[in-house]
């Protein structure tokens, strides 16, 4: 069913045979494909059984594969000390996706080598410390740094290549950068070490836009490819309906970049990400909404591109220490599947746009022949406010007319007429519906000439395909269009059958023999079969009726000599067998077993709902998630009813309460012991910004191995009795807040604001960069300071993350300091328990703690015994009132029933103005708003911790509540814990 000679002579290839392309397209084992690819951040998730959920989500959407970065900071954590364990991993990524049937390219970047608006661009912070040489260079520090990781990822990647029968199609060696001679140095020494240490696949590289680098020359890889963001980066959230119009250049930078190769784009605008103070992710999703998706995804296909990737499919959850500066934890990014695993209506249009696209095996292979502006040899557009560009496929002449509005921001509705010419000679579309309608922002494939199934011909079409394929032993043509436009096709009726009565459906004989005209009138909702027979089947319904459906592939019950060996899930390769599902929130997937008798179906209900399948003739019975339903035969349709199962009522959450308190500043109390803690005596430092003045000690928490969270620096000195202030330069990055004591007297908190960045609208990396620091004098207040002994200035940094490229070794911590009317003796510095080499909990991993007292005595672990604490609501706030750090923490059970995934949220309250901070800790994690099973646990007791920071001697009322915001019945299956307990710590 699925192997197939191959097609084209001129081909070239990484290493292996099984992964070529030529100037149309990609093929793997000999078979042109089109890669339909989305982003998702295996770190942003860290439980290993929801990787499958989101792979199955995007399978299910039609997508064939997934871009995964691998974040180093993450998996090496202090030099030679590689930790691919626990979420971590990378083996349960490919065999997750190997079930689900979709192919990897992995970005295992190293540097900026990832951005993904991650704390140094994902570049190990011990090496933003320890490296002197300039990053991403042939320096051979930085080469003898990144070595290590790159040998782990090659050994975990090798065994699982395409041409080995795993999922991983590409390895992406570095994100976005130019070909300057030291990075092409860089890039081709990357490149040999990936080579010799066995990887066959192909090496790819995304340029940032239309860069023209590493194409040719020194370092150039097998595979080139354009990122492109047309709604733009950074701020772009906060005016979500102001559209940029579509890069018309796309096309010609292909065919004069790299016209051998197909046209790749390694990542696509599929969402945005928000900043500290901007408009959130709803507005994101906005920004990229449907209509988004379908004027500009459709612009990319006009364009030729044959393989794409849209970042984000999935965001997730920069948790710990992941984010840079200008983002908070959530990286749910406005994507088709939200931060809590959420279907939106963004999947649904990219499920009509993937199910399109899996169906249309003409599609993979196009010329392009022109558009309205160069004008398109033989075709009329009658209708200025519309712009066509006709795809025409040379081998089976199936011509692809994409149409928009000509200024694609427009949001008035046009309408336009066709002259085109196709196999049977001329013709005007539409021939009796009078005109093709686009709503505002709207793009249409007008297509002619294309088949489906085994027999099915299509002669043209002004509906758009959802579906087209062989179920069964008819052919299925599944077509939609917006209900308040009228549409049209022509096809050759086969089998004896029935026609529908719908009074909106008219028929007429074509005047070429054998073919029928349908017209669609305005007006047709739902699901309409338009024509059955034993041979052949075609519906049409408006997109909301056809997103409701799925197009599970069947694997076949045991692989045959046509699968191609381990990809049994994959569709085109393993199977093209399917049936159509209508109803459910999701369908996982499905098995037909007892001769063709019995069709299995796995997904999720958010409701009780009516069941649609197309599926083989053979099939009599259904089961849902392993229960039968009752189904009956309604023409060419099975139907029945889907119960949600009763249990679902029964999720509940409980309120946060019985909160118990323990103060987590003691380094302000007289007395405080901090002999066990870190000299800060360096005098030299890595990091950019070199200490600005003071005596030329090194002040950075990361010199000293504290590069995550909070880092707390104590500056002793022997008063005289003049000292009257501190003068420091605090380096914490955008957003950063710091908090400065003498003894145990709080004197201020002085912070960036990102709001004042952007109030102009906009938030540009000028404003970024001007806010990561603060100099300020810290008066001390009278009679704070004792003469004659020792008093300490204590400061707590909070610290942001690092800078992207260029600005990796970001100081963070303290880069000048003066104390008026004295001199600081000693000073000390404590973050993280143990820095980044010994710090103790290996399964959260290096980015989970900060320095706060609770971090680190694991006051946030679950195990912790709390009993000796005192009884206080989280809404409080500290005792006394008064600035410091304070932690709260509670324990409630949760029982689920099983088989349902509940998405559940913790709020703080809405729009807070309160002068706090405040850390989460979810059984030890320190999470965000968007809390996955795994994290919590949903059978069993769970610890929440809240480090509450109030910022100035203002009360402060924090209210935190834990949310549903939908259960589902069904999910992905059952999903591990691994939430180490607290235990004692030195
Ligand atoms: C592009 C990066 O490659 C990606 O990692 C991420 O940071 C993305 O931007 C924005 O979310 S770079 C491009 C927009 C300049």
């Amino acid at each position: 069913m699925v192997r197939k000679a191959p097609d084209s002579n001129s081909k070239s290839n990484g290493l292996t045979d099984v992964v070529q392309w030529d100037n149309y397209s990609l093929f793997i084992h000999d078979q042109r494909v089109f890669l339909h690819s989305g982003e998702f951040h295996t770190f942003r998730l860290p439980v290993p059984d929801l990787w499958l959920d989101i792979f199955q989500k995007m399978v299910a959407a039609g997508l064939n594969g997934v871009s995964i970065y691998i974040h180093m900071g993450a998996t090496n954590p202090s030099r030679g000390v590689l930790d691919f364990n626990d979420w971590r991993a990378l083996q349960p990524i490919f065999d997750a996706a190997k079930l689900a049937g979709i192919f990897v390219t992995l970005r295992p970047g190293k540097f900026d080598f990832i951005n993904a608006e991650t704390t140094a661009g994902g570049i190990a912070h011990w090496i933003t410390s320890e490296v002197a040489g300039e990053l991403r260079t042939t320096a051979t520090d930085w080469t003898a740094a990144y070595e290590p990781y790159v040998s782990g990822i090659i050994d975990a990647v090798v065994p699982n290549q395409v041409s080995q029968g795993g999922p991983v199609l590409f390895v992406q060696i570095d994100n976005e950068f130019n070909q300057t001679p030291s990075h092409a140095a860089y890039f081709a020494q990357l490149e040999t070490q990936y080579r010799e240490g066995g990887v066959v696949i192909p090496l790819t590289y995304n340029d940032l836009n239309e860069g023209r680098n590493f194409i040719n020359g020194t370092g150039a890889v097998d595979l080139y490819g354009l990122d492109s963001y047309p709604q733009g980066t950074t701020s772009a959230c906060l005016n979500p309906t102001d559209w940029s119009p579509v890069a018309t250049s796309y096309h010609s930078y292909h065919l004069s970049a790299n016209p051998a190769q197909p046209f790749y784009m390694p990542e696509f605008q599929g969402g945005l990400f928000d900043f500290w103070g901007g408009p959130g992710y709803d507005a994101c999703a906005l920004l990229t909404e449907p209509a988004f998706q379908d004027v500009f995804y459709k612009h990319n296909w006009a364009s030729n591109v044959k393989l794409i990737s849209y970042y984000m499919v999935y965001g997730g959850t920069s948790w710990g220490g992941f984010p840079f500066p200008v983002v908070y934890t959530s990286y749910d990014y406005g994507a088709a599947i939200r931060e809590n695993r959420a279907l939106s209506d963004k999947f649904d249009e990219l499920k009509r746009q993937g199910l399109f696209l899996r169906s249309s095996s003409e599609f993979r292979k196009t010329d392009w022949i022109g558009d309205t502006s160069t004008g398109i040899p033989g075709v009329t557009l009658n209708g200025s406010a519309a712009f066509v560009t006709l795809l025409k496929n040379p081998d089976t002449g199936t011509q692809f007319f994409v149409t928009r509005q000509a200024d694609s921001t427009s949001t008035a509705n046009i309408s336009f007429t066709l002259t085109v010419p196709f196999s049977q000679g001329t013709l005007t579309l539409p021939q009796t519906t009078g005109s093709i309608a686009l709503n505002g922002r709207q793009s249409k494939l007008i297509i002619t000439d294309y088949t489906f199934g085994a027999a099915g011909a299509l002669l043209y079409t002004t509906a758009s395909i959802f579906f087209a394929g062989t179920i069964g032993a008819r052919d299925v043509l599944f077509l939609f269009g917006d209900a308040d436009q009228s549409h049209e096709f022509a096809l050759v009726l086969t089998g004896a059958g029935t026609r529908s009565a719908s009074s909106r459906i008219q028929f007429t004989n074509a005047t070429a023999a054998g073919i029928t005209t349908v017209a669609i009138a305005s007006g047709a909702a739902g699901l309409l079969t338009v024509w059955e027979s034993p041979s052949q089947l075609v519906l049409f319904a408006d997109p909301v009726t056809a997103a409701m459906f799925w197009a599970p592939a069947i694997k076949a019950p045991t692989p045959s000599n046509d699968t191609v060996p381990g990809f049994e899930s994959f569709w085109q390769f393993g199977t093209n067998e399917t049936v159509l599902v209508g109803g459910p929130y999701l369908v996982r997937n499905a098995t037909i077993s007892n001769e063709g008798s019995t069709l299995a179906l796995r997904g999720d209900l958010n409701a009780s709902v009516s069941l649609t399948i197309v599926a083989p003739l053979e099939v009599r019975e259904v089961t849902w998630n392993g229960e039968r339903v009752d189904v009956r035969a309604e023409g060419a349709l099975l139907t029945g009813w889907l119960t949600q199962s009763a249990s679902v009522r029964e999720v509940k959450v409980p309120a946060l309460t019985e909160w118990k308190f323990a103060d987590s500043l003691p380094e302000v109390q007289s007395g405080f012991d901090d002999s066990s803690w870190t000299v800060a005596n360096k005098t030299r430092t890595n990091i950019e910004v070199k200490p600005l003045f003071g005596d030329g000690r090194v002040l950075y928490g990361c010199d000293y191995g504290f590069c995550e969270g909070h880092v707390l620096f104590r500056g002793h000195f022997n008063a005289n009795g003049s000292e009257t202030a501190a003068n420091l330069t605090i380096y914490g990055g955008f957003s950063f807040a710091a908090s400065v004591f003498i003894n145990d007297r709080f004197i201020s908190t002085v912070s960036t604001n990102a709001q004042s960045a952007s109030d102009d609208g906009q938030l540009t990396s000028a404003d970024i960069l001007g806010v990561d620091h603060v100099n300020a004098l810290f008066a001390f207040p009278d009679g704070s300071v004792v003469p004659g002994r020792d008093n300490v200035l204590t400061v707590v940094v909070d610290n942001m993350g690092n800078e992207e490229y260029p600005d990796e070794k970001s100081a963070r911590g303290i880069a000048g300091f003066e104390l008026v009317g004295g001199t600081f003796a000693t000073w000390k510095v404590q973050g993280k328990l143990g820095g980044y080499t010994n710090f103790p909990d290996k399964v959260r991993g290096v980015m989970n703690e900060g320095g706060l007292f609770g971090e680190r005595e694991g006051w946030h672990l679950p195990g912790f015994d709390t009993s000796s604490w005192t009884p206080r609501d989280l809404s409080e706030g500290l005792p006394g009132g008064g600035a410091g750090v304070g932690f709260f923490v509670t324990m409630f059970d949760l029982a689920f029933p099983r088989n349902t995934d509940v998405l559940v949220s913790f709020q703080f309250e809405e729009g807070n103005t309160q002068p706090y901070r405040a850390l989460l800790f979810v059984n030890g994690w320190k999470f965000g708003k968007a809390i996955s099973p795994g994290i919590l646990d949903y059978n069993g007791k769970n610890t929440i911790a809240v480090a509450l920071w109030a910022l100035d001697n203002t009360a402060v009322s924090p209210s935190l509540e834990l949310v549903i915001d939908s259960v589902l019945d069904g999910g992905v299956g059952p999903i591990a814990t691994n939430n180490p307990v607290w235990e004692p710590r030195s």
